[in-house]
């Protein structure tokens, strides 16, 4: 373990070497957030009180269309606002702050890296966030604070039209923001530069392809409770796998690299 570490902090210290990152729900856990699959703490695990036909509805676009409530319903537990970033977030912060970060590909729908402080060009928010909400039906934008005023006593509607609006979150059936595509045709091919893969279970497409998909010069790094996605199916040599929690990785790393003092005050500042 310490080796692997090692490894990656000297690369993260060359002259001119960058960090993509690509990570999923397993970053926000610690901060109180549960993932989609984690044996019995994952919310496909616990959503049987929502009465789904299968539990992956309750982010399927045309099942909303019928039935807005189940979504509604996480999506008032999941709100950002209550919840604070976690160590593996302000590592990312950190790498922004020493020049290091290339970008930052989340799936996360929590907003926390922008919490943390990543800047809006270093974020690439590939399922969406609760940042904006849009009508289904005559797509007018809704403001957050009325969206969550309306969501205290019942579905929001639009003013507009009546129809049901949806925080801008890309559900199953709907296409990815314009960033992620435009921003991957960038980063793809950077050279010297380091993937860290955490968090998620690479599985949902096409965001679990960004790693596979990346130059082949590039070292690639996973910190996740478990082996997946293409560094099960298409394993490369210089693979790096960390099977470890990834807040322990970060502060790790951290201390490695003498970062720590930063790391405490951002902790401090929440
Ligand atoms: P997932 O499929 O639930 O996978 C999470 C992965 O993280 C699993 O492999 C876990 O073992 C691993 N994991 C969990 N906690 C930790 C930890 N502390 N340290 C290391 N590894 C950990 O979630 P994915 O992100 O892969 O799936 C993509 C979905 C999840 C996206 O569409 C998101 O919108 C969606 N989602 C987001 C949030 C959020 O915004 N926080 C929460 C739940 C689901």
């Amino acid at each position: 373990m310490d080796k692997k570490l090692e490894k990656i902090a000297e690369v993260l210290k060359k002259e001119g070497s960058t960090v993509t990152f690509f990570v999923g729900a397993g970053i926000s856990t610690n901060c109180g957030i549960p993932d989609f699959r984690s044996p019995k703490t994952g919310l496909y695990a616990n959503l049987q009180r929502l009465n789904l036909p299968y539990p992956e509805a309750v982010f399927d676009i045309e099942y909303f269309k019928k039935s807005p409530k189940a979504f509604y319903t996480l999506a008032d537990e999941l709100f950002p606002g209550k919840f604070l970033p976690s160590i593996f977030h302000y590592f990312i912060k950190l790498c922004q702050d020493k020049g290091k970060l290339r970008r930052c590909y989340s799936q996360n729908i929590d907003t926390l890296e922008r919490i943390a402080g990543v800047e809006d060009d270093k974020i690439v928010e590939a399922h969406g966030s609760f940042a904006n909400s849009h009508c289904i039906t005559c797509k007018a934008e809704m403001e957050t604070k009325v969206l969550r005023k309306l969501m205290k006593t019942g579905i929001p509607k639009c003013p507009v039209c009546k129809g049901y609006v949806k925080p801008d979150i890309v559900f199953f059936g709907e296409g990815l923001p314009s960033k992620f595509f435009d921003l991957w045709d960038e980063d793809c091919d950077t050279e010297k530069n380091l993937a860290i893969v955490a968090g998620t279970s690479l599985a949902v497409f096409p965001f679990a392809n960004l790693p596979h998909e990346i130059n082949k010069n590039c070292k690639r790094v996973l910190i996740n409770r478990e082996k997946c996605g293409t560094f099960l199916d298409s394993p490369r040599k210089t693979d790096i796998i960390l099977l470890e929690d990834c807040d322990k990785i970060a502060e790790k790393l951290v201390d490695l690299l003498g970062w720590k003092t930063e790391l405490d005050a951002l902790i401090a500042k929440g």
